[in-house]
């Protein structure tokens, strides 16, 4: 008894570590389209929920790069002040704090096209706290996008791996 009663503790150990894990997702920027001036970023970013530890993943031609840029800059499309670039077509960019990042395409004239996406992340932790500030003007009838039932899924499959793997060792 006592024996398996130690599996039950590893096996929650097991899940919380991988619920964690599982729970960090990769936002692809402009989904299947990726980093190109025809999509509404605003309108993308509404639909995701970006937490701390998830990422974000650029897909470009070389036609375009990636900077981020302070709130001022990048309400400007001030491409010459930038916090860091990013070049080479495919770039993952971890979001390991709250709070807002400004990104836009480092071609000149690229961000006023369109360019650009505002994040805003918040906490991992409580799963239900979202941001007050992250309305979109731009977006009235954004639908909330499947990537939080995804993070589900992950989590399930995680935890019957977990329990599968109790059932193997009793
Ligand atoms: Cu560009």
């Amino acid at each position: 008894m006592e024996f398996s009663n130690k599996y039950v503790v590893v096996s929650i150990i097991l899940v919380a570590v991988f619920a964690k894990q599982a729970f960090a997702a990769t936002h692809k920027v402009g989904d299947s389209q990726g980093w190109v001036q025809s999509i509404d970023f605003d309108t993308w970013a509404s639909k995701e929920t970006f937490k701390v530890g998830d990422t974000l993943e650029f897909k470009y031609s070389t036609m375009h790069s990636v900077v981020e840029l302070n709130e001022d800059a990048y309400k400007n499309c001030d491409i010459s002040t930038t916090v860091k670039s990013y070049t080479g077509g495919s770039n993952t960019i971890t979001l390991d704090k709250p709070g807002t990042r400004y990104f836009a395409c480092g071609t000149s004239g690229h961000c006023d096209q369109g360019m650009k996406v505002k994040i805003t992340t918040v906490a991992a932790s409580g799963s239900s706290s979202t941001p007050s500030a992250t309305t979109s003007p731009s977006s009235p009838g954004a639908t909330p996008s499947t990537s939080a039932s995804s993070c589900q899924l992950h989590f399930y499959s995680f935890f019957a791996l977990a329990a599968s793997l109790v059932v193997f060792f009793m």
